[in-house]
Formats: C-alpha cells, structure tokens, sequence
C-alpha cells in the first residue's frame, strides 16, 4: 500500500471516534435556525454541511485543510525550477491535513504517473461527438463515460462494508485526477488546435504535463500548477461541490459524481463566469477598439450590462465579502509576469470602477471581485484564447478538492442527504399569513 494511503488510513481511523461522538452525544445540539427566506433564497447562510477540507471565512477567504493561499503557496514542495508548489503536493494536503515533505510528494507524482492512462474508447467516443460542443459538455461526458471503471462499483458489488468504502473510492478517486489533466488537454487540442493532439510525457509532474500536453511553454506549467491549486476546494456548500457531494451521497461512484459536479460549474453564476468575464471584456474592446478605456468610460460600460438586467461576471459572491484571495494570488501573478497585457488592464479598470458602482446599485451583498475576474486574463496571456474552455480548467481543479470530500464522507461515513421541503401553504402559515 502506497504511504499516502497508509497515512490516509490512519487519519481516517484516528478522525472517526470524533465524528461518532458527535452525533451520538451532541446530535441534538443547535447549530442555527432557518428562515422562510433561506428556504426559499438558495438555503444561503444555512450551516448544514460538514467538511474538514476546506474552510471560507466571509473576511479572510478560503483556507485549504487550515492554511491560507500564501500560506499553501509557501509551504508546499514547489517543482524544481517552478514558482509555483506541485498540485500533487497540494492533493497530499487536502487528503490528508498535512504539508508534504519532498519525498511524499515525489511518491506521489510517481502514484499519479501509473494512474494516468485513458481508456481509448473516451477519446473515441469524444471524436465522436459534434465538434462545436462546448468543452464542459464533453469533459462531463468523458467522465461520464469511464464509470465503468469504477472500483468502488465491483466491489460494492462483492458485498463490501459500510467501513471500508472510502478505500476503493480512494483508488477512483486517484484513478481519475491522474487522467482528467489528459483529458482536458486532448479536448482543447481537439478543438481548438487542428486535432494535433500531444500524448502525455512520461517524466513530468501534473501541471508540467499539463502544460506540455497543451502545447505551452514555461511558465504554463506554473500558471497550471496554481490555477489548479486555487480552484481545487471552496468548502462544501457551492454547486459544484455540493452536486459532487449530494450525488456520492447516495453511493454512486466518483464517476457519476464529477460529471454532476462539472454540470453544475458549468452555469455562468458559477465556474462558467470566468469565460464570461473574457466575453464580457472582448465586447468592451470592440467597442473601443481595443483602447483601454478610461474609468469614465469602463463605468458605462458597466451600468449598461446591469441597466441590462445582467449580472457584471467576475464580482459578488455568496459567502466572501471582500476581494477573493485568488483574485489576488492570480492579480500577484498578473503584475509579475504579466503587468504591462492590455486585457489585465482592462480587468484593473474593473477592479477600481465596478466595487463602487455595485455598491451604489444596492444589490449585490458583496461588491468585490471573485477567483473568475481574473483568471481568464492569464489563460489567455498564455495563448488559450477560447474562453469556452477555461471552466474545464477549473474543473480539473474543482475535482481535487470534490474527491478528496467524497473520500472522506465514505470514511466517516456520511449518509445518503436529504433535506425537507415545505409547500408555500405551509410556509404561508408559519408566518400567519
Ligand atoms: N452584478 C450584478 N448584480 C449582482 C452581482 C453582480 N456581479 N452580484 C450579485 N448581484 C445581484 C444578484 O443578482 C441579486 O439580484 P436580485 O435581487 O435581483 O436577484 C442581488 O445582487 C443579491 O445577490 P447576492 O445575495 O449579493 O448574491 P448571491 O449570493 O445571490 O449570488 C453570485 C452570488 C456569485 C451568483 C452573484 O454575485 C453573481 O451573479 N455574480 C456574477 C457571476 C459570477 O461572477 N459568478 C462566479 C462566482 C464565483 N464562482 O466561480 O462560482
Ligand atoms: C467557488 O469556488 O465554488 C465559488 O467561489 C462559488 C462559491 O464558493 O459559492
């Protein structure tokens, strides 16, 4: 047995008593109450979910397994020459609750390097498709498609314990992050690069070998590192985790559950804005002619789309109430390598112009800018300038910290979810209306 699972086992094993005690002796404790606005408004607020993967603060963001995007920037075993920590590396962390050393992490990335074949029929069946489907269809359905090679399946079949689930749904789980970097990567080369598609290099670390199966340049491979690290977890209750969540919750395979959870990050609300914040941004620049408007002229531009009755792509958010800390770890990254590109100008324009604007509308709970504001800008520095991909990027991420979830919900042994519902009539005579 590799010594991350190992290691996972004994985790696993000294986590249980107090999950168990919990709700054993403390299942009847109050965490919150909940209002007919809640129930009706997206359930924001309500604090059912449990998670030990992540945790987002309103103020602070989100911290992964106890540590801070700087904190995990700094602390995880960077690739030698690299900026930017191994993703492994950060897998390691969000399995486990520990900071890798070097050696794990290299045993990792060897772990990963056996894992990574696909199934040639995947390809297939993705050639097969129309190819102007967009590249979240097919990444959903090529996942989809290999739930036949579910462990976790056969041996449910064969009659396995309640206890010992989270085993083969780790080798699924390990299974499929080896091979959705892959994946993504023979989409866009499908589409978008003449079908000249790039086989894995048998050497190279994840991101590396993302990078390189993309067919970009250093530092890509750094851009991929951090993009994947950044997208990989936001506690539990956004879509795509939640989907990914509820459907495992029902002891469906990690097949059937990443696809739903890349369905759900496919929504414009969700991980689809990053594309719609460069769609937005071209829109912009034809309209001026690719000069970087003045704020003047960027606020109009932003008062029509809400004047619209469209949302401005890239800002607000459900929990956080101040600027995403990975806007600012890709805005660091931005000024660094990319300070003088017109398109992080414009996104700079927005960053001073549509907090105010946002805040004299009056809607918005949060006016401050998200992870999708700025992303895109990167990708498309680095030559991927198809922005209907860029949400297959973050689900290549999101799936780390979704899986590393269902993992542990097997482990302690979550059941199958299943909130209550109330018809209007009923909520109508709570409040006494
Ligand atoms: N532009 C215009 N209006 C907004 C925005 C925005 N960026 N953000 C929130 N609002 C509106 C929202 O539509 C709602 O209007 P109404 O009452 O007419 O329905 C009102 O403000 C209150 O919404 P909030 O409670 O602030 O936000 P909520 O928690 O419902 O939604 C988002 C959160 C993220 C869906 C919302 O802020 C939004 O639509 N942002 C733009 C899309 C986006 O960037 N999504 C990506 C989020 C991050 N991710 O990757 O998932
Ligand atoms: C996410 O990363 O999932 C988004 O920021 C949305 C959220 O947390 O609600």
């Amino acid at each position: 047995m590799p010594n991350i699972k190992e290691k996972l086992k004994e985790k696993i094993e000294a986590w249980r008593p107090r999950t168990t005690k919990l709700v054993k002796e403390y299942g009847n404790v109050k965490i919150g109450e909940v209002t007919i606005g809640q129930a009706i408004g997206g359930m924001r607020g309500v604090k059912c979910l449990a998670t030990d993967i992540s945790y987002l603060d309103p103020f602070e963001g989100i911290r992964f397994r106890g540590y801070t995007i700087p904190e995990c920037l700094e602390k995880l075993p960077k690739a030698p020459g690299s900026e930017m920590p191994y993703v492994e590396g950060h897998v390691y962390l969000l399995l486990t609750g520990d900071i890798p050393t070097e050696d794990e992490v290299i045993e990792l990335v060897e772990e990963f390097k056996k894992r990574k074949h696909v199934p040639q029929y995947v390809f297939d069946m993705l050639r097969a498709m129309p190819r102007d489907t967009h590249p979240m269809t097919m990444f959903s359905a090529a996942i989809l498609a290999m739930q036949r090679e579910s462990v976790f399946v056969k041996e449910y079949n064969a009659g396995i314990g309640k206890m010992d689930m989270w085993d083969p749904t780790y080798e699924d789980a390990m299974n499929m992050l080896a091979k959705l970097p892959a994946i993504g990567a023979y989409i866009f080369r499908m589409k978008y690069r003449g079908d000249t598609i790039i086989p894995a290099h048998p050497e190279l670390d994840m991101g590396g070998n993302f990078a390189h199966m993309m067919g970009i340049d250093k530092p890509y491979d750094d851009v991929a590192r951090l993009y994947f690290i950044l997208h990989s977890d936001h506690e539990s209750g956004n879509v795509s985790a939640h989907t990914g969540h509820l459907i495992a919750s029902a002891l469906s395979d990690v097949y059937y559950s990443i696809s739903g959870m890349i369905n759900g990050l496919a929504g414009p609300l969700h991980g689809l804005a990053n594309q719609e914040v460069l769609r937005w941004i071209q829109g912009v620049m034809d309209q001026m002619g690719g000069k970087i408007p003045t704020e003047e002229e960027m606020k109009k531009f932003v008062w029509d789309t809400l004047n619209s009755g469209q949302v401005v792509p890239g800002f607000g958010h459900a929990v956080l109430r101040k600027t995403d800390p990975r806007y600012q770890a890709q805005r660091e990254f931005c000024l660094k390598h990319l300070p003088d590109d017109p398109i992080f100008k414009y996104v700079d324009v927005l960053y001073k112009v549509v907090p105010p604007i946002l805040e004299e509308q009056g809607k918005a709970k949060n006016p401050w800018p998200n992870v999708d504001a700025q992303s895109g800008v990167i990708q498309w520095y680095y030559g991927i300038t198809e922005y209907d991909f860029y949400t297959v990027l973050f689900g290549i991420g999101r799936a780390i910290g979704v899986l590393s979830n269902i993992i542990w919900d097997r482990a302690l042994g979550y059941p199958i979810e299943r909130p209550k519902s109330l018809t209007t009539a009923m909520l109508e005579e709570i409040a006494g209306i």
